[in-house]
């Protein structure tokens, strides 16, 4: 692969200026762009055909279930090309080209040419005059490298012509460019989605963000509020906004929810989903739409939608195109929030095997294990978060995530050593499955099958849900620790392949997720929901609720009420507390909407009496009891 005949070139092309903005991806990194559209020269093997070149495409070099980290040509080959067909005519701007995801391997590009065509056959090769362009690619296997046209280019398909390369000739790639509408094409107009004028599309920095909201309050100032979790290492407060009819204070019997967004910070969509869904339900609400205030007056609504703000800034100055796989995953101290919990499923699941469950060892509320307040391996997000999710009563929550298009549902950690006896699946499978299925199904194509998901390898079957363990297992989950730890039911929704997409795919996503994320909120009423009080009407706080046949409680919150979600179906439920007598129901499940009411009255137990009569001063009591 040699070269040197162009090195003079280089110069001018770093001096050229652009003279148009550039245009968004086509769309190999979100699959917009289909397998059928993309050929090239040769491959080296079938787990490394043309269409595993999308960038940030994940590799597995796991050997029974091999798939490539990039599309790789026949060593064997002397000419090679990667080709796109854009199906229309289309003004591309540039490419972004990328080495192969892989653990072992440092297989990147180094050089390529480009070559564009209306018809396939005919080619024409960027070329400054002298000699065809020599595009400079990467240098290393991971980082996004762009290269500009200096001129659009109008043509239907487009070639990468790789030169020189490191290791192996692998890459993956995304191309920039605008497709050329026919003025005459009725059917794209009325595909095309009319944004609405009141919502702000755009990707939202850190102090972009701030203002939104703080406008969202200025213009909805008695259903919202805004408050902060705490700080993130860099010193950003992580912002939450309430919306709800009475936004300060917890209403008894009203259900709590959250929303969260940007654990991982590149992971861009989910947090402009939920500043969308702020703007949204102020704006609805106010022009009275009935399900808009049914909403905000029936739940509580939590809205964070940046979890790990300095992650989300590092990845939002890097840009939506070229910020990488990586870049603002984890937080300033280089830790993963989403897995950096206690990991309280080890110490259930051991005692579980001990037989100690649920009479020694409760099946609910794990306490998190001594040593944690002094674990320097806990971001400081991670503490914020947890002592959020214990000071609200929440019932459901969601958090967003990306590179996949998929919900996710606990346990999320793979139970190892599982005894025969306990085979059986997680006591709320069918509950977190039929949560998962309300987001997946609504949204407009998170059940459609991307021939194995955005990386391959999804166990999806097309539903769009995914039981976490049997994916990619993880241990410390914000989802486990929710479950165990407190009374809140929380998933994961992997909104689409392309983790931070261009901002004009905003309004697309916002179209694709809003009934879905109305429809998720409104099933924190489903089940049972009620008080536990006393004979004389006082609330009793940490009650016990449980429903027999499922291994996992809940308990009431310092006002006395609780939610159950369950699925329809008739129900015997206990309520326990210190002190009194348990009291069993049967509460029936229904289809309709809104929750079953199923409220407790529980009288001291005798013992209770007894023991308090002892402590009283009575002198005929003890008269008594020393004549015994
Ligand atoms: C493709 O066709 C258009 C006219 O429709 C022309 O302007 C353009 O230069 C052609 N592109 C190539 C690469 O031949
Ligand atoms: C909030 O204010 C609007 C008027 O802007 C009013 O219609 C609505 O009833 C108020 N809601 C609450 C919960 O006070
Ligand atoms: C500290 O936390 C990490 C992450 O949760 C965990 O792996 C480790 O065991 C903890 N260390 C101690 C001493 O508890
Ligand atoms: C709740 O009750 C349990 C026993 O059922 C007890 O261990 C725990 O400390 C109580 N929590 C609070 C906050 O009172
Ligand atoms: C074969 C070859 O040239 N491999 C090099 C590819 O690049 C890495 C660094 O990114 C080098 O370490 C390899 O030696």
């Amino acid at each position: 692969h040699n070269m040197p005949q162009y090195r003079s070139y280089c110069e001018i092309q770093v001096s050229i200026t652009y003279f148009r903005q550039n245009c968004p991806p086509l769309g190999m990194e979100s699959h917009k762009i289909e397998p059928d559209q993309l050929t090239a020269s040769s491959m080296s093997q079938y787990s490394f055909a043309p269409q595993r070149a999308r960038l940030n495409m994940q590799g597995s070099d796991d050997e029974d279930d091999m798939r490539g980290g990039a599309w790789c040509a026949n060593s064997e080959d002397s000419n090679h090309w990667f080709e796109i067909d854009a199906r229309k005519e289309t003004e591309f701007t540039g490419v972004i080209t990328q080495g192969r995801d892989s653990a072992i391997e440092n297989d990147f590009v180094t050089s390529y040419f480009l070559a564009f065509s209306n018809d396939s056959r005919e080619w024409t090769t960027i070329h400054d005059g002298y000699a065809d362009w020599l595009f400079f690619g990467n240098s290393d296997k991971d980082v996004p490298v762009m290269n500009q046209l200096a001129e659009p280019m109008l043509a239907r398909y487009i070639r990468i012509i790789p030169q020189s390369w490191n290791g192996s000739l692998c890459m993956r790639l995304e191309v920039l460019g605008c497709p050329v509408h026919d003025p005459a094409d009725v059917q794209y107009r009325q595909n095309e989605v009319t944004p609405v004028d009141y919502l702000e599309f755009k990707h939202h920095s850190y102090s972009d963000m701030v203002t939104l909201m703080k406008s969202v309050h200025d213009e909805c100032p008695n259903i919202t509020s805004i408050y902060s979790l705490g700080r993130s290492s860099k010193g950003r407060e992580i912002m939450a906004m309430i919306i709800s009819g009475n936004p300060t204070e917890h209403e008894i019997g009203e259900p709590e929810f959250r929303f969260t967004a940007g654990l991982h910070g590149n992971e861009a969509v989910g947090r402009e989903m939920i500043l969308l869904l702020m703007q949204y339900l102020c704006k609805e609400y106010k022009d009275r739409n009935p399900r808009a205030q049914q909403l905000v007056e029936g739940i509580r609504i939590h809205l964070v939608p940046s979890l790990n703000p300095d992650g989300h800034e590092e990845a939002f100055e890097a840009g939506s195109e070229l910020s990488g796989w990586t870049t603002g995953h984890f937080t300033n101290e280089g830790i993963d929030i989403f897995q950096n919990f206690p990991d309280l499923n080890s110490i259930l699941w051991d005692a579980e095997e001990k037989g100690m469950v649920p009479k020694l060892t409760p099946n609910h509320h794990i306490p998190i294990p001594e040593g944690f307040d002094f674990n320097s391996s806990i971001a400081v997000e991670t503490r914020a978060i947890i002592s959020w999710m214990k000071s609200y009563p929440f019932v459901l929550g969601a958090n967003f995530q990306g590179g996949e298009s998929i919900v996710a549902y606990p346990y999320d950690s793979f139970r190892l050593n599982k005894p025969a006896e306990s085979q059986k699946p997680h006591s709320h499978e069918s509950l977190f499955r039929w949560l998962a299925v309300s987001y997946a199904s609504t949204h407009l194509s998170m059940t459609h099958n991307y021939h194995g998901s955005c990386h391959g390898g999804t166990p999806a079957g097309g539903h769009g849900i995914v039981n976490r363990a049997k994916w990619k297992p993880v241990t410390g989950s914000m989802n486990d620790f929710s479950y165990l730890n407190t009374n809140c039911f929380e998933l994961s929704i992997f909104l689409g392949c392309d983790k931070f997409p261009h901002q004009n795919e905003l309004v697309h996503e916002w179209e694709k997720n809003r009934e879905a994320m109305l429809i998720f909120m409104e099933q924190v009423h489903r089940g049972i929901r009620g008080i536990v009080k006393d004979q004389q009407g006082n609330a009793i706080a940490n009650a016990t609720v449980s429903v027999e046949g499922i291994n996992h409680d809940v308990t009431t919150a310092p006002t006395g009420d609780y939610w159950r979600l369950l699925n329809p179906g008739e129900y015997r439920v206990t309520a326990r507390a210190e002190g009194f007598s348990p009291v069993t129901k049967l509460c029936v499940v229904g289809y309709q909407s809104g929750a079953t009411a199923c409220s407790f009255n529980l009288a001291k137990s005798n013992w209770d009496r007894i023991k308090q009569v002892r402590h009283r001063p009575n002198p005929l009591l003890f008269k008594m009891t020393s004549e015994h």
